[in-house]
């Protein structure tokens, strides 16, 4: 791509999703923009051309003088800020931003933000029922979704927002009424140099916040820095003030607050303990948000959960079927396994693999050799997992998901449960976790039609 120069302000790099927000945005108050995408057929080029077709469009591979022509980046978070022109142009004295620092300082009414390496869609999604059952005109987006400057604009009175590290590391001030992050466990190593550049841009939801909700059962849930945070707490078995706990007597599992019962893990339709610390983090969140405890109780009781997420598909022959395909990395499919059958019984047959993104699997070893009678493996890393889970383990290997679903009903006896938790991302074999799951229910579906 030839030089140009240029005299705009600001170039929105990148044009998916999070590129038109921005653009929608920055040319509705009549800033002059151009936009960058690597590819050469970016998915919001129709879009852009239709709607803004005076807007300079440079696309293929990044050119560093162009980008450093500009005093301001707008980078989308599919992109490394470490990527060679955005850095070089960083170091020229540009500015870079992503679209949650533009959200941020444009916000008209409080933000409710959740970031963590699992549990992010199903906390956001909750807490915005108990908000609706509350009565509260609430806005959900970012990581989920939408994006969050097309949220603005809608009369909210609440904005609940799943944000990843990736919009993170462009966001210098949030300044949320609550934030949390749920968890750190391994994920996304292909795109940070190590855990603590990942852990460290999570740990920028806190920047500017009021009320900051801390996971007890993961030390690395805590702000670093904690001057003028307010602090709400949620754990297992740690009945204290200010903390959703729970505790457990001849009725089950109790969620409590404080010292006080306020609802049976049996009334929830969510399956699994690490839901229940989900549900644990939402009403924390609701309730540093002001949301009323019984409206939010009650959005908590009728919550079904999401698709992908632990579905229950189907039991045949005593078997149930479960869909976790949204466990894309370890620390997903290691709660998913742990939470769903006791240890030491080997009541479970693990279907996992695909597309490592740069992780270890190392963690996978203890749960599935005291929680699986067999797993199967299938996509690019199988064998990387294989030898991580040890010979302990019963492991076969499948070429396609239809193989590993027909084996896994071949190993299953009545009472076992098959879970479909890859811990690995999807586009070694898939579109997305989405087509992944869905080709895993119709695959269960039909299981039994055919011998
Ligand atoms: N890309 C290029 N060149 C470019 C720009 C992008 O190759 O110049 C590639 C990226 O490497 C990436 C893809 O295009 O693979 C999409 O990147 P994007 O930044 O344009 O993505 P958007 O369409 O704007 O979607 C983003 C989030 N995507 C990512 O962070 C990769 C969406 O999260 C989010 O819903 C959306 O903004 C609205 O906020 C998706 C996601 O996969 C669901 N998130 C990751 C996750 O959950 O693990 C972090
Ligand atoms: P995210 O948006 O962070 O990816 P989701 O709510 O979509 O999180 O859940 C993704 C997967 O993560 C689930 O399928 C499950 O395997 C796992 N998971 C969900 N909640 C938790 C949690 N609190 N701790 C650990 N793993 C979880």
């Amino acid at each position: 791509m030839s030089v140009i120069t240029s005299d705009r302000r600001t170039l929105v790099v990148g044009l998916g999703k999070t590129g038109l927000s921005c653009v929608r945005y920055l040319s509705a108050q009549g800033r002059d923009v151009a936009v960058a995408d690597s590819r050469e057929a970016p998915p919001g080029l129709d879009d852009l051309r239709a709607g803004w077709p005076d807007i300079p469009v440079h696309l293929g591979p990044f050119d560093k003088a162009l980008f450093a022509s500009f005093n301001e980046l707008i980078v989308s978070p599919g992109i490394s800020i470490a990527e060679p022109a955005i850095a070089d142009a960083a170091r020229q004295g540009a500015r870079i931003r992503g679209d949650i620092d533009l959200f941020a300082e444009a916000a008209d009414a409080p933000v409710v933000a959740i970031t963590g390496s699992n549990g992010k869609t199903t906390v956001t999604t909750l807490l915005g029922e108990m908000a609706r059952a509350a009565g509260r005109k609430v806005e959900i987006g970012g990581n989920i979704g939408t994006p969050a400057l097309d949220l603005l604009g809608r009369g909210a009175e609440l904005y609940a927002l799943e944000l990843s590290s990736f919009q993170l590391e462009t966001t210098a001030e949030l300044n949320a009424l609550a934030a949390t992050v749920l968890n750190v466990s391994d994920d996304h190593l292909d795109r940070y140099p190590n855990k603590m550049a990942y852990f460290q841009a999570k740990q920028r939801i806190f920047r500017g916040c009021q009320n900051a909700i801390v996971n007890l059962d993961d030390a690395l849930s805590t702000p670093m820095e904690r001057d003028n945070l307010r602090f709400f707490c949620f754990g297992f078995h740690r009945v204290n003030p200010n903390t959703f706990s729970t505790r457990e007597d001849d009725q089950g599992t109790w969620l409590t607050f404080g010292f006080d019962s306020i609802l049976n893990a049996g009334e929830l339709k969510l399956l699994g303990q690490h839901n229940l610390s989900n549900v644990m983090a939402a009403l924390a969140l609701g309730h540093a948000a002001g949301l009323p405890m019984d409206a939010m109780l009650s959005a908590a009781r009728k919550f079904n959960g999401l698709p992908h997420r632990c579905e229950f598909i189907r039991r045949l022959k005593g078997v149930d079927y479960i869909n976790d395909s949204k466990g894309t990395n370890v620390g997903a499919s290691v709660a998913a396994i742990e939470s769903l059958v006791p240890e030491n019984e080997g009541k479970l047959v693990l279907i996992a693999g695909g597309e490592s993104k740069g992780a270890e699997f190392s963690a996978l070893a203890v749960p599935v050799r005291t929680c699986c009678r067999a797993v199967i493996l299938i996509g690019a890393d199988a064998h990387q997992i294989a030898s991580a889970l040890g010979s302990d383990v019963q492991v076969h290997f499948a070429t396609t998901l239809a193989e590993a679903v027909k084996t896994s009903g071949k190993l299953a006896l009545e009472g076992d449960r098959v879970l479909f938790s890859p811990a690995c991302a999807s586009f070694d074999m898939f579109r997305d976790y989405i087509d992944r799951g869905d080709q895993f229910r119709d695959l269960v579906r039909s299981l039994g039609e055919v011998s």
